[in-house]
C-alpha cells in the first residue's frame, strides 16, 4: 500500500484559512467531507487531520500525525519533541507583556511581586527566570486581556497582532518576548517514504512562497537603452531580451519584487521604456 503523509491542520480559527490557502496554491485538492476529521487529498499522497491548534504539537510528536501547521508560539509553549521544518510567513504575531495604561513602567523589575494572567505559562516562566523576576502566574484560557480591568491580575502576557485589543482594554505593551508565525512541523522519526512526501510538499510550498511578492514585468525599449534598462532589472538570471517586429526596438522580460516596484518603474520610464506590463506570478521553480 502506498504511504500517505498525515498532516494536522487547525479545524477552524486564525490558522485554518492560511493553511487551506497554502494547500490550494500547492495544487493539493482536499476531499472535504462534511464534519470529517480526516480529509484525503485527491492528487497527492497526503491526508489532513483536523484538530484544535493546541493539540497539534503533541499529535505530531507522538506520531498520530506526521506533520502539522501551527503557530510557533504553540510549539514553543508545548515543548514537544518536533522539528520546525519550514516557516510559513502567515499568522504573524508576537507574545508580549502588557500593563494598564495609567501605570508608569519602570523596566522589567516592575513585574516583581505582580500577578500576570496568561495562556502561555511555559514561555512566561522561562522569561521570568531568565530575568530573575519573581511574579505570580495566573493561567487562563481565553479573554486574558480583560483580567487587569476586573482586578484578576496586574498585567497580562498574551498574543498581540495589531495592538487594538490592548488599546480597547486600556492596556499598553511594555515587553515583546517572542515573535511568531505559522510553521510546518514534523515528527522527528519519519520513515524514508514519508520523508520523501514531506520533501515534495516542502518543495511545492517553497515554489509558492518564492513567487509571493514577485511580479513578472514586460516592456518595450529602444535597443540603445537595453543596457541601462537591464541594469535596473536583476531578474532570476539576466532579463530576457527579444527583438520586436519594429526595427530598433526590443521586448524585455524579467522578474521584480513588490518592494522595489515603484522605484524600478520610475527608472524604467525615465530610461525610455514603453508599454510596461506587470503580471502576478503564481509559482516560481528555481
Ligand atoms: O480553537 P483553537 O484552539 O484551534 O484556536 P484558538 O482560539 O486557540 O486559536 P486562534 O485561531 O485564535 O489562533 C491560532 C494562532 O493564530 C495563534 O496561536 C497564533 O499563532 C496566531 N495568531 C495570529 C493569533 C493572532 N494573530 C491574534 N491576533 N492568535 C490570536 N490573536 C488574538 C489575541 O489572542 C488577542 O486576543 O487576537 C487578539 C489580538 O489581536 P490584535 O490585532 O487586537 O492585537
Ligand atoms: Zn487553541
Amino acid at each position: 500500500m502506498q504511504q500517505v503523509l498525515r498532516l494536522a491542520l487547525q479545524t477552524k480559527g486564525r490558522l485554518n484559512e492560511g493553511s487551506i490557502k497554502l494547500m490550494e496554491e500547492a495544487g493539493i485538492e482536499l476531499v472535504i467531507g462534511r464534519r470529517n476529521l480526516v480529509s484525503p487529498a485527491r492528487n497527492f499522497p497526503l491526508e489532513v487531520l483536523y484538530l484544535r491548534d493546541d493539540d497539534i504539537p503533541q499529535t505530531v510528536a507522538y506520531g498520530a500525525a506526521d506533520a502539522g501547521i501551527v503557530g510557533e508560539n504553540e510549539v514553543l509553549e508545548k515543548k514537544e519533541e518536533v522539528m520546525i521544518v519550514k516557516r510559513l510567513g502567515f499568522s504573524k504575531c508576537r507574545l508580549s507583556l502588557a500593563i494598564p495604561q495609567q501605570e508608569s513602567y519602570t523596566g522589567k523589575t516592575w513585574f516583581n511581586g505582580k500577578k500576570i494572567a496568561t495562556s502561555y505559562p511555559g514561555i512566561l516562566t522561562e522569561w521570568l527566570n531568565q530575568n530573575q523576576i519573581d511574579a505570580e502566574i495566573h493561567v487562563i484560557n481565553g479573554s486574558v486581556e480583560i483580567s487587569p480591568g476586573i482586578g484578576l491580575a496586574d498585567a497580562i502576557f498574551d498574543i498581540v497582532s495589531s495592538g487594538s485589543t490592548l488599546v480597547t482594554n486600556r492596556l499598553k505593551e511594555v515587553e515583546r518576548i517572542i515573535s511568531s508565525e505559522a510553521v510546518l512541523i514534523a515528527n522527528k522519526e519519519l520513515p524514508a517514504e514519508k520523508k520523501e512526501i514531506l520533501d515534495e510538499f516542502i518543495f511545492r510550498l517553497e515554489s509558492v512562497m518564492r513567487a509571493e511578492g514577485q511580479k513578472y514585468i514586460l516592456l518595450n525599449a529602444p535597443n540603445e537603452k537595453i543596457g541601462e534598462i537591464s541594469s535596473y532589472l536583476p531578474g532570476m538570471k539576466s532579463p530576457t531580451v527579444m527583438p520586436l517586429a519594429e526595427s530598433g526596438w526590443s521586448s524585455v522580460h524579467s522578474v521584480i519584487s513588490d518592494r522595489d516596484f515603484w522605484e524600478i518603474i520610475g527608472k524604467l520610464k525615465r530610461a525610455g521604456a514603453e508599454g510596461i506590463l506587470v503580471i502576478p506570478i503564481e509559482k516560481m521553480i528555481l
